[in-house]
Formats: C-alpha cells, structure tokens, sequence
C-alpha cells in the first residue's frame, strides 16, 4: 500500500490527500513535524519538506506537483489534468499560483513565531501582499464559473480549495469571503465534497507551523 507523509495543517500534503481520495487509492498517512529535530521528512527528502510518497514498489517521491503527475500516470478516474496542452497549462498555473499563496503563509507563520525584536514588518508585509494579490488572481481567473478549466473539477480547483483552506487556518484575519463570492461558492462546493471533508487541516500544536 501506498504511504504518504503529511502534517496535519500543510496544504501541500491535502492536495495529495484529496488527489488520492478522490481517485479511490487507498493509502496509510504517516503523520510527521517536518519543523522538528529528526524529522521523518528530512531522512527522506534532502529538502526536509513533505509531502514525500512511498509508492510500495521502492519509490520516495516529494513534492506534491510531482507525486499528483505520478497518480496521474496510474490512469485513475477521474483525471485531474484534463487531456488538452491548453488545459494542462492552465491547471498547472492555478496549481502554481494557489502554492505560491501557501508559501507565503508558511513564512508568515514563521515570521510570527520569532520573537517580536526579531520579526521584520516589510517581510510579513511583503509576504500578506503576495496572499491578497493571489486570492484576487484566483477571484479573477476563476471569473464566476463553477470549475476553473472545463466542465469538472480538477487541479486548479483542488489547488485553490487547499490554499483557501489553509489561509483560513492560519491568517483568518485575511477575510475574503465577502469580497469573493465566487470563491466562497466555489470552496463550498469543495469543502462539501467527501475528498475535502476527510482532509481538513487541523493545528498539530502550538510550535508546529506547517
Ligand atoms: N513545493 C512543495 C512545498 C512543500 C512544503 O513547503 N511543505 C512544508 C509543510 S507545509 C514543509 O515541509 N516545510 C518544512 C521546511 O521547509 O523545512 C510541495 O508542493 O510539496
């Protein structure tokens, strides 16, 4: 069976969770603090982060754009890319977008958990910027529809639904539901579906950012 190692919070590890889900794998969740002394992800990833995949027969596979192309490779319903070169790159550019949000969550996360004389207001700054710009961009691209490329839900959608999930985790201040009703639909539709459901992120504790 395949084994994913995730963090309870991190955005990166629902899009693969979801991914998995939604295709029907089964799969075991190895539940690990990649911010933590002897980290399970830093064995097994030279960049210390997870999500990493261990296919079963041998294969460590990390980061999650690589292991959703691996699961699209097993030819599971349904496919997440759509099959048309404009589809792929569309998706692939909501995916980049939506974890680039995440990023700067991640360091906002971390910035704040400096003490107060060491945190950089330009830094956080810098990065909240990159979260509101974002959301807009995913407000604008998404433009009232009901999914982000086609008639069905895909990768852009799952990207978007993590990222918003995770923003309302960790910087709840960053309100935009009221000004994107069509993101708050849309994050809806996703949070109501069984994939999203099994996956919410959760705080693992106090000093655990992911
Ligand atoms: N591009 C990577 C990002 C993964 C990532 O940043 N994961 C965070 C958890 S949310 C992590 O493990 N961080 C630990 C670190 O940077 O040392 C992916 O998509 O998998």
């Amino acid at each position: 069976m395949m084994k994913l190692l995730i963090a309870k919070p991190s955005p990166f590890a629902r899009k693969v969770r979801v991914a998995l889900h939604e295709k029907g794998i089964e799969f075991e969740q190895v539940l690990d603090n990649p911010w933590n002394p002897g980290a399970r992800a830093g064995q097994i990833n030279p960049l210390g982060k997870l999500p990493v995949l261990d296919t079963g027969d041998g294969r460590q596979i990390y980061d999650s754009r690589v292991i959703i192309e691996y699961l699209e490779t097993l030819g599971r319903a349904p496919a997440l890319l759509g099959q048309d070169a404009d589809a792929r790159v569309m998706h692939r550019q909501i995916e980049a977008l939506a974890d680039g949000v995440c990023d700067a969550v991640v360091l906002i996360v971390l910035e704040r958990a400096r003490r107060v004389v060491l945190r950089s207001t330009d830094w956080l700054e810098r990065q909240q910027h990159k979260v509101t710009a974002g959301i807009a961009e995913a407000a604008r691209l998404l433009d009232g529809r009901e999914w982000y490329v086609g008639e069905a839900f895909g990768l852009a959608d799952l990207s978007v639904g993590c990222m918003l999930g995770y923003v309302d985790l960790r910087v709840p201040e960053i309100e935009w539901r009221r000004a994107y009703p069509d993101l708050d639909a849309l994050t809806r539709r996703l949070e109501s579906r069984p994939s999203f459901r099994r996956s919410r992120p959760e705080s693992q504790s106090i000093t655990e950012v992911g």
